[in-house]
């Protein structure tokens, strides 16, 4: 970081004080809580948000309700805590007893060097804040972000059934034994909190303000923002940070200007206008996950998003960054592209719309001129049969070796429309375009969906990384095509066996 710097003052709520600290805009959340507030509990492993040990739950308002949720604070902006409330372990045992979820973990002898489980602790307490009667599927779906090395997970799954047991048999009493006493006014007390973050904020000789974190709240202010801080070079949009934090901290890479879009409201819009679902480049995985409207029109689109990184990566990261980080393995742009969706640009000087194939220029190189951020993504509902496919060598918190989302329609038996976007393939998220052309007014029979698999697979210079040889690449897209379009067919039957 240069050495003219702002230094943020900080006020939001941990456990059950007030606090406040000032620290310099590259300092993480973790860097606060265990650094400058001595919370030790919340451990730190690997930085860049893939193990959950540093999971805290996050109490934001979200349309005037608070809501906590489990983050990983090693990659959050000590930014983002001000007028929010974190609980972390240190604030779940009450007058000397363990809480419910730390009990059953000790009972099922769940814990043994213990240093996943304070983050395990943390995931499981916002689990059954949200759902005090979780199934198997929605435990595992919470572990997904923690990896613990010495249990093998079987105790922490039986503790975390036992903690569900409990709360059954509470009935009415259940959200009492998991919040801690001390939260029942904060969603009162973040309301009224209305003090802005503030950093010292003279300006350079040259007039330009001091390097540093800037968080604008509508769009009026972001352009004015960007205007004061004069060269774009200079300056980096952040989101969820769950890109631009892991560089952060990996890379040391903090920018000169780190502009905040996360409390723009025009970012967080979801609506649906006529045949075209308008998606706020603000809008969370968790979002898209969690939306009526989503599950409605585009339910393809929650189900991509579920199967991106852990509860605690989906509840912070954005479509908009997804889009923008122009990573080849972009499963929210992968999907985008198959959806034909178009982005909605906007800068100081307008807007523009562009369908998100033009987006992609090269390897991490997209038509985003400097100033210019991704309002919203634009898709347009249509009569097609949508299927998303992810092929990793984990399930949860890891990238595709490929992935594709096929977008088709059937008439009378043959292809009216086939639309099929591939990740992990190329420099960037890229349309099968050959295949697509290939199959246009074709029966769709067995021999025509052989065909277009194998062209598929020669479609593509796919090269080889730790994530999967050229040749195993091929075979996966071979896959994933006889996949997408047997189900066309009806054949689901088909669908699980590797060619
Ligand atoms: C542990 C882990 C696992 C992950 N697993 C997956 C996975 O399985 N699949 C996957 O696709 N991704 C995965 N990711 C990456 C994914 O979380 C990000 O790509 C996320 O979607 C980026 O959104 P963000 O809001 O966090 O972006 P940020 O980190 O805030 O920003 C990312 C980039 O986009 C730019 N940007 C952000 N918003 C805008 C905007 N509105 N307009 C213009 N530019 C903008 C920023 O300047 C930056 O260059 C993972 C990340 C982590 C840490
Ligand atoms: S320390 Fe590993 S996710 Fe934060
Ligand atoms: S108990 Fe050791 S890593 Fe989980």
């Amino acid at each position: 970081m240069p050495d003219t710097i702002q230094r943020l003052q900080i006020a939001f709520f941990l456990n059950d004080r007030e606090v406040r600290v000032t620290v310099p805009p590259d300092r993480t959340a973790l860097e606060v809580i265990r650094g400058e507030l001595g919370l030790t509990g919340t451990k730190e492993t690997c930085s860049e948000g893939d193990c959950g040990a540093c999971t805290v739950a996050l109490g934001e308002l979200a349309d005037e309700l608070l809501v906590y949720r489990a983050v990983n604070s090693c990659i959050l902006p000590a930014a983002r805590l001000h007028g929010r409330h974190v609980i972390t372990v240190e604030g779940l045992a009450a007058d000397g007893r363990l809480h419910v979820i730390q009990q059953q973990l000790l009972d099922h002898h769940a814990v043994q060097c213990g240093y996943c489980t304070p983050g395990i602790v943390m995931s499981l307490f916002c689990l059954f804040l949200q759902r005090p009667d979780p199934d198997e599927a929605a435990i595992l779906e919470a572990l997904e972000g923690n990896l613990c090395r010495c249990t093998g997970y079987v105790t922490i799954r039986a503790a975390a059934r036992a903690v569900a047991g409990r709360l059954a048999a509470a009935g009415g009493e259940a959200r009492g034994l998991i919040l801690p006493a001390y939260a029942a006014d904060m969603e009162r007390r973040l309301r009224a909190f209305g003090e802005p973050l503030r950093a010292t904020d003279s300006p350079n000789a040259d007039g330009r303000p001091l390097a540093g974190y800037h968080v604008p709240a509508s769009l009026w202010e972001l352009w004015r923002t960007l205007a004061r801080v004069g060269d774009p070079a200079r300056t980096r949009f952040i989101h969820g940070g769950t890109d631009v934090m892991v560089a952060v901290n990996i890379k040391r890479d903090f920018p000169e200007h780190l502009v905040d879009l996360s409390r723009i409201p025009e970012l967080h819009v979801l609506l649906r206008e006529g045949d075209v679902l308008r998606i706020g480049a603000g809008l969370t995985f968790t979002d898209l996950m969690e939306s009526t409207l989503v599950a409605d029109h585009l339910p393809v689109l929650a189900r991509a998003a579920a199967r991106i990184g852990s509860r605690q990566v989906r509840n912070r990261g954005t479509l908009g960054g997804n889009i923008a980080n122009a990573s080849p393995i972009a499963d929210g742009a992968v999907a985008l592209l198959g959806l034909d969706a178009r982005l909605v640009l906007a800068s100081a000087g307008g807007e523009r719309t562009l369908p998100l194939e033009q987006f992609y220029k090269g390897y991490k190189d997209t038509d985003r001129q400097p100033g210019e951020i991704i309002r919203a993504v634009e898709v347009p509902l249509t009569e097609c049969t949508h299927q998303y496919l992810k092929s990793s060598k984990r399930p949860a918190v890891d990238c595709a070796s490929v992935s594709s989302l096929c977008s088709a329609r059937l008439e009378d038996g043959r292809v009216a429309m086939c639309r099929l976007a591939f990740g992990g393939v190329a420099v960037y998220p890229a349309l099968a375009r050959q295949t697509a052309a290939f199959l246009a007014g074709r029966a769709l029979d067995a021999e025509t969906v052989r065909a277009a698999a194998d062209l598929a697979a020669a479609e593509f210079q796919t090269i080889g990384d730790v994530r999967g040889s050229a040749a195993y690449r091929r075979a996966l897209i071979r896959h994933h095509v006889i996949h997408h379009l047997e189900s066309l067919r009806g054949n689901a039957e088909l669908c699980g066996r590797h060619p």
